[in-house]
């Protein structure tokens, strides 16, 4: 059997063929709502699909492929996955942190993670940014194979929030908890988030930090509020809202994302 790291390593080999570029410096994991920021991380040197590199899960959706891009931004090279397999594709832990496993086999010692998600506080309203100060996870799992006990004291690295909040002091942070969904959360479930600490609900990124973590990267993590979490408002929430939500906010996280990568 092929060890999680050496499927990394593996894919690692091929990006570097195929995007010509030896070693990346930073990874960016671009979620819901982020992708139409994307283009402000600078010109694309190459652009793969995800399934052009071993490991990566063919898309849950036929014709819509996860895509690399490599990009140069100043000094640093960038490593930026737009889209990401979710817990609740089902395809395993292995499958949903193989994309931050081959960041770290490919040079990256940085993962930044973003994320459309739900919110507690109804200060922070839909397009709102988010730095995630630490998470729950509620998958009842972990990507780590093995008795390999990682420390995540400061897993949502303190350095990086505070360069953050250098470059834009009104961001506020979060605990992010992080359901197995597919589904919503309930009123009831969103109560019990309140109470035990949480202030943002999202189906992914806590398995992601954790592999980082577990790699020896750097983690920083940024939620984009793209909705109430159920029961805030009354309102049902909608897949269309995310959407139109991203789209809307684009021009702000990407003057974001590109202040804070040159500094990182
Ligand atoms: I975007 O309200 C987005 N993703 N679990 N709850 C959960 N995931 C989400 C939500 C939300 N909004």
């Amino acid at each position: 059997m092929t060890t999680a790291k050496e499927a990394a390593t593996d894919a690692a080999r091929v990006l570097a063929e195929k995007t010509g570029v030896e070693r990346h410096d930073i990874a960016l994991v671009m979620g819901s709502g982020w992708l139409p920021a994307v283009d402000a991380l600078g010109e694309a040197t190459a652009e793969l699909s995800t399934t052009d590199l071993p490991g990566f899960a063919p898309p849950a959706v036929e014709g819509h492929a996860g895509k690399i891009r490599s990009v140069r931004a100043g000094e640093k090279s960038l490593l930026v996955f737009l889209g990401r397999t979710h817990f609740y594709e089902g395809l395993g832990v292995r499958a949903v942190a193989h994309g931050v496993r081959t960041a770290a086999a490919a040079g990256c010692s940085t993962v930044v993670l973003t994320n459309g998600c739900g919110s507690l506080q109804e200060a922070w309203a839909p397009g709102t940014p988010v730095l995630i100060s630490d998470h729950i996870n509620l998958t009842a799992t972990s990507p780590i194979e093995g008795a390999h006990f990682v420390d995540l004291t400061d897993l949502y690295s303190s350095r990086l929030r505070a360069l953050c909040r250098e470059v834009d002091p009104s961001l506020d942070e979060g605990v992010y908890v992080q359901f197995p969904g597919p589904h919503y959360e309930t009123p009831a479930e969103i109560g019990m988030v309140g109470a035990i600490g949480g202030h943002l609900v999202g189906m992914s990124t806590t398995l992601e930090a954790i592999a980082a973590r577990e790699a020896g990267m750097e983690v920083l993590g940024i939620s984009l509020v793209t909705n109430l979490a159920a029961g805030i408002t009354g309102e049902p929430l909608n897949h269309e809202e995310v959407l139109e939500t991203g789209k809307a906010a684009a021009s702000r996280m990407g003057e974001l994302l590109g202040a804070i990568v040159p500094r990182i």
